[in-house]
């Protein structure tokens, strides 16, 4: 690591309150550009301490920039992991207050959820079916606290991966009948189709990426627990939005779920 435990805490700090208070900042690699991976993801873990310290809960987990599509969009090629807290979930149908949010841009997801623990190293796409309860469409809201969306991977784990919201809904599928990779999506805002795509966008199945995500967590000694929520990545690149937006994603055989801005 090459920053102490003081830095760490002072960049948590901001980085939350940018959050929190909706105001956007430079990518912190600009005063910090030794910082490593170590660095990137102890502060992002001081971000999940502050909110459990104030008593909110970690309801799930995310894999970001797991399409080529999103890949491509941000201009990086590795995918990054982050946690999801209780306020980020809205309901299905619910609605987003804009001016809680910087610059928020939507992603249709496929989310998972684990009935087994998943572990790495070597966990792989059958481990990852074995484990899953069910699958169920997701909408993600990212709005990264970088101004303009302008950062690099280091700087982005570290403001957990430009998470705010997402929404689940539709139908819980089963994970060892569906074919995830041609399970095709249309997300649609304001009632005009705006991005297709199908399963296989994510990093070729997106089951894979919850085994990347096993793994990246077994080098920490970690693991995904039994019964979590996973949202495996957006499909299609981000889709910007503003108050008065409504989205809605629809999943072949799934159903749609769908949230409105205001
Ligand atoms: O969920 C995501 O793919 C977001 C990863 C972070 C990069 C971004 O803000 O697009
Ligand atoms: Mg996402």
């Amino acid at each position: 690591m090459k920053l102490d435990a003081g830095q760490i805490a002072a960049l948590a700090a901001h980085l939350e309150d940018c959050e929190l208070q909706a105001h956007d900042t430079l990518k912190i690699t600009l005063d910090h550009p030794d910082m490593d991976w170590e660095d990137a993801y102890a502060i992002q873990d001081e971000i999940r301490r502050r909110k459990e310290a104030r008593g909110q809960k970690t309801v799930g987990l995310k894999a970001g920039l797991t399409s080529f599509a999103k890949m491509r969009q941000m201009g990086v090629e590795t995918p990054v992991f982050g946690f999801l807290t209780d306020y980020f979930s809205v309901p299905d149908g619910g609605s987003i207050d804009t001016s809680k949010l910087i610059h928020p841009k939507v992603e249709p997801e496929i989310a998972f959820v684990t009935k087994a623990p998943l572990k790495g190293p070597g966990c792989h796409i059958g481990d990852v079916l074995a484990a899953t309860d069910f699958v169920i469409p997701a909408i993600e809201i990212i709005d990264s606290r970088y101004r303009d969306f302008k950062f690099d991977l280091k700087s982005v784990v570290a403001d957990n991966c430009s998470s705010t919201r997402f929404v689940v809904g539709g139908c819980m599928g089963d994970a060892r009948a569906l074919d995830l990779r041609t399970l095709g999506i249309v997300l649609e805002k304001n009632g005009e189709p705006v991005a297709f795509g199908a399963g296989a966008a994510v990093l070729g199945h997106p089951a894979t990426a919850l085994a990347e995500l096993a793994n990246h967590l077994g080098r920490r000694g970690q693991e995904i627990p039994a019964g979590t929520l996973v949202l495996s990545g957006g499909i299609t690149e981000a889709v910007s939005v503003q108050a008065g937006d409504s989205v809605c994603l629809r999943v072949h055989g799934l159903g749609s779920v769908s949230v409105h801005f205001a």
